[in-house]
C-alpha cells in the first residue's frame, strides 16, 4: 500500500433496527467492508471499523404499532439479533452501537444546533397531513389510500407498492391516516431545510471532477442527481420518536432520520474512542470509506457530505463510497415484509460451522455491478465443488501425504524442476492481482484469484503424482509436498479476509503461529522440520436434503403469502360441537414439529408417510394429506400435531400421532403452522 493516508475509517451502513439482517444485507455492505477491513489491518495498516444500529425512523414506530410494542421495545430486540449474528459470522466491526446510545443524541443535537446556529439551515411552513383524532402529523408512510397511477387501493403517501410509482401523501385519491382510519385534514407546520442547491456547485467539483475514479453505479447515480440540480431538504420531521430538535419552540420535532443516522458514524467513533476520535475525523492522514448498498447513495454521497461541509470543523469527507447493487433470492427481490429472505441469525443456527460457507458464496456471488441472484442450488454446487472439491481437497492431500511419507515434518526441497519453478513463480503474481483487486473493491475477482491459488495447487500434485514416485525418488516427494506445504500456507494467508475461520483451522493444521500479509507471495513460510498436526476437514459436503429444507422452507412463504388471499373469500363453516371441559383438552399433548422426509405409502392415493422432528425424538406419522400436499412441499414444514395419540397401525406402518389441518367444509385441508418459526417440541394450548 503505497498510499499517502496514515488511517483508514472503514463504514458499513447502519442497519434498521426493525428486522434482522438477511444475506441482502450482508453480499452488498457487510461481507465486502469486512474483507476490507481485515486485509487493511493484516498489512499493518491503523484500522478502525464502525457500525451500529439506526434506531430511529417511522419503519420503526410502524413495527411497533403493529406489534403493539413501544419503538424502544423494537430496537432493543433487533439490535441484540443483529449485533449477534454479525458477530457469529465474524463480521470484525471495531464497534457495534446504536443510535439510541446517549453518545449518539448529544453528538447528533450538537451537530444540528451548529447548523441552526451558523444559520445553514432555512426554516420553512409547509401544510401537511395530520389526524386529528391521534393528534399528529403524519409521516408519508402513515398515509394510505387509492394510487392515482394505478387506482391500487393501499397506496402509501410515498411510494406504490403495487405500480413501483413515488407519490407524495397529497396525490393519494381518498387519502386515511393509518392510525386512526380516519381522513386526516391539512395543517401547517414549519421545519428546517438542508438548502442544498447552495451546495451544487461545490459537489459537482468535488465528485463529477474529483471523484471519477468511484464505481460506474455510484458516480452516474450522483451525476443524475446533481444534474437534475439539487434542492432544499427538510431535516426536521413531526413525530415523537427520534433525537428532539435542540431549538426552542420545536417541542414534537426530531432530527429526520436520514439527518442523525450518518452522524451515527461520527458518535459511534466517539463511543470508541472518546479522547482520540477527532485525529479520526478531522485529519486529511485518515482515509474514509463508506460500504453502503445501492438506495443509500445519495444519502452518503451527496446529502452527508454537504451537512459536513455546512459544520465548518474541518470534517473530512468519504474517499470512496464502493455501493453494491441488490441482490435477489431465488429470482425474486428480497423482501422483509413478505418474509421473502434468508435471514443470517437462522442460518447460523441451521448451519453450525458454517459461516464461510456463506461469506464464500455471497462475495462470489456479490452484486457488485449489477443485481444478482442468490439460489440454494448454487450455495450447494459452490460449496461442494469449489470449496470442498477444489480448496479442502488440495489442502487434505498435501498434508495427508505429509503424514504418510514424512511423519508430519516439513521435508527439505534440494532441488526444484522446472514446473516446481512455475508453481512458485505464480503464487506472487496471484498475491499482486488479489491486492489490486481488494484496493478496487472488487472482491469477487480477489476471491477468484484466491481460488486459483488452490487450483494451482491442486493441479501441481494432480500432474506431479508423488503417490506413484514414492518408491522410487524420496527426494522429488520431498520438494512437491514442500511447495504443496507452502502453497497451503499461503492459502492460510490469502484467504483470511474472506474465511477467517476456515484460515484459524488451517492455520492450525499447519502450525503457524500468525499470518501476516508481508509473507504472502513466499515459497519458504514453513521452514523444513516445522512439525503439522493433522489433517482435518476444512469443509464438509452439502447434502440434497439440506438445501431441499431450505427450498421448502421458501416454498411454505411463498403460499402462506398467498394463502391470504383465498381464506379470507371463503366463509362455509361446520356447526359447533358440544362443551368440552377444559380438563379434557389438557390431556391433549399437542405440539409443534417439523418434517424431514416426506414420501407417498405406496398403493394409496392419500397417505404420507412422514418423518418428524418434535423436539423430543424423531418419528413416523401416517398421515392422510397425499391429496394437498405433495411430499417435496412437506419436507421442511412445520407443523403441529397431537403427540399423545395412541400408535395406530396404517397400511402396515406404524403411526405415531396426528396432524392436526385446518379442514374446510368441501373438504381441502391445510397444515397448521406456528405464524413464525418456533422450537420444534412447543406446546400449543
Ligand atoms: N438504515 C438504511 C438501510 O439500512 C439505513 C442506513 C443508514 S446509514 C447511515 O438501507
Ligand atoms: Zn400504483
Amino acid at each position: 500500500m503505497n498510499s499517502r493516508y496514515k488511517r483508514h475509517l472503514v463504514t458499513a451502513a447502519l442497519p434498521y433496527a426493525n428486522g434482522a439482517v438477511h444475506i441482502g444485507h450482508l453480499a452488498g455492505v457487510y461481507i465486502p467492508a469486512d474483507i476490507y477491513t481485515r486485509y487493511l489491518r493484516m498489512r499493518g495498516e491503523d484500522v478502525r471499523f464502525i457500525c451500529g444500529s439506526d434506531e430511529h425512523g417511522v419503519p420503526i414506530t410502524i413495527k411497533a404499532k403493529q406489534n403493539n410494542c413501544t419503538p424502544q421495545e423494537i430496537v432493543d430486540k433487533y439490535h441484540l439479533i443483529i449485533k449477534d449474528s454479525f458477530e457469529r459470522l465474524g463480521i470484525s466491526f471495531d464497534i457495534y452501537s446504536r443510535t439510541t446510545s446517549a453518545t449518539h443524541h448529544k453528538t447528533a443535537s450538537d451537530f444540528f444546533r451548529k447548523l441552526y446556529l451558523d444559520g445553514k439551515f432555512i426554516e420553512r411552513e409547509s401544510e401537511q397531513y395530520y389526524d386529528e383524532e391521534a393528534n399528529q402529523f403524519l409521516a408519508d408512510r402513515y398515509i394510505t389510500g387509492i394510487c392515482p397511477k394505478c387506482s391500487a387501493e393501499d397506496a402509501y403517501g410515498d411510494q406504490c407498492e403495487k405500480c413501483g410509482s413515488t407519490l407524495s401523501p397529497t396525490e393519494l385519491i381518498n387519502p386515511k391516516s393509518a392510525l386512526s382510519g380516519k381522513t386526516p385534514v391539512m395543517k401547517s407546520t414549519s421545519h428546517w431545510y438542508l438548502p442544498l442547491d447552495q451546495y451544487e456547485p461545490w459537489l459537482k467539483e468535488w465528485i463529477l471532477e474529483g471523484h471519477k475514479e468511484w464505481k460506474i453505479n455510484v458516480y452516474g447515480q450522483c451525476k443524475s442527481w446533481l444534474d437534475g440540480g439539487l434542492m432544499p431538504r427538510a431535516v426536521s420531521r413531526d413525530l415523537d420518536w427520534g433525537v428532539p430538535v435542540p431549538v426552542e419552540g420545536a417541542s414534537g420535532k426530531v432530527l429526520y432520520v436520514w439527518f442523525d443516522a450518518p452522524i451515527g458514524y461520527i458518535s459511534n467513533t466517539i463511543e470508541l474512542m472518546p479522547n482520540d476520535w477527532e485525529r479520526w475525523w478531522k485529519s486529511e492522514d485518515t482515509k474514509l470509506v463508506h460500504f453502503i448498498g445501492k438506495d443509500n447513495i445519495v444519502f452518503h454521497c451527496i446529502v452527508f457530505p454537504a451537512m459536513l461541509k455546512a459544520h465548518g470543523d474541518g470534517y473530512i469527507l468519504p474517499e470512496n463510497v464502493p455501493a453494491n447493487e441488490f441482490l435477489n433470492l431465488e429470482g425474486n427481490k428480497i423482501s422483509t415484509s413478505r418474509n421473502w429472505a434468508v435471514w443470517l441469525h437462522e442460518y447460523l443456527d441451521e448451519f453450525p460451522g458454517k459461516e464461510d460457507v456463506l461469506r464464500y458464496v455471497l462475495c462470489a456471488n456479490a452484486p457488485e455491478t449489477k443485481d444478482n441472484d442468490f439460489t440454494w442450488k448454487d450455495f450447494q454446487t459452490r460449496n461442494n465443488s469449489e470449496l470442498v472439491g477444489i480448496f479442502g481437497n488440495f489442502v487434505n492431500r498435501a498434508v495427508v501425504l505429509t503424514h504418510k511419507y514424512f511423519e508430519g515434518e516439513v521435508p527439505t526441497a534440494v532441488r526444484y524442476e522446472t514446473v516446481d519453478e512455475e508453481v512458485i513463480a505464480q503464487i506472487p503474481i496471484l498475491k499482486k492481482s488479489i491486492e489490486e483487486s481488494i484496493e478496487s473493491y472488487k472482491f469477487r475477482e480477489a476471491l477468484r484469484e484466491a481460488m486459483n491459488l488452490a487450483r494451482l495447487g491442486n493441479k501441481y500434485l494432480t500432474e506431479t503424482e508423488p503417490w506413484k514416485i514414492a518408491k522410487s525418488d524420496m527426494e522429488r516427494v520431498a520438494a512437491i509436498l514442500n511447495i504443496s506445504l507452502q502453497i497451503c500456507a499461503n492459502l492460510a494467508i490469502a484467504f483470511e479476509p474472506i474465511l477467517p475461520h476456515t484460515t484459524k483451522k488451517l492455520r492450525y493444521i499447519l502450525n503457524m503461529k500468525s499470518s501476516n500479509w508481508s509473507d504472502f507471495g513466499n515459497s519458504t513460510i514453513l521452514i523444513p522440520g516445522h512439525k503439522i498436526n493433522q489433517a482435518s476437514l476444512l469443509f464438509e459436503k452439502i447434502e440434497d436434503s439440506e438445501i431441499e429444507f431450505q427450498i421448502a422452507k421458501l416454498t411454505a412463504t411463498k403460499e402462506s403469502n398467498e394463502m391470504v388471499v383465498v381464506e379470507s373469500t371463503e366463509t362455509a363453516t361446520t356447526p359447533l360441537k358440544d362443551e368440552c371441559a377444559y380438563e379434557d383438552f389438557m390431556k391433549m399433548d399437542i405440539r409443534t414439529a417439523t418434517v424431514l422426509e416426506a414420501e407417498r405409502v405406496p398403493k394409496t392415493d392419500k397417505l404420507l408417510r412422514l418423518t418428524i422432528d418434535t423436539g423430543l425424538d424423531k418419528r413416523t406419522i401416517v398421515s392422510g394429506i397425499a391429496e394437498f400436499y405433495t411430499p417435496e412441499e412437506m419436507i421442511g414444514k412445520q407443523i403441529s400435531i397431537l403427540a399423545n395419540l395412541a400408535p395406530r397401525k396404517i397400511k402396515g406402518i406404524e403411526s405415531k400421532g396426528m396432524i392436526l389441518m385446518a379442514k374446510e367444509e368441501g373438504g381441502k385441508m391445510r397444515i397448521i403452522t406456528p405464524e413464525e418459526r418456533v422450537i420444534n417440541g412447543s406446546t400449543i394450548s
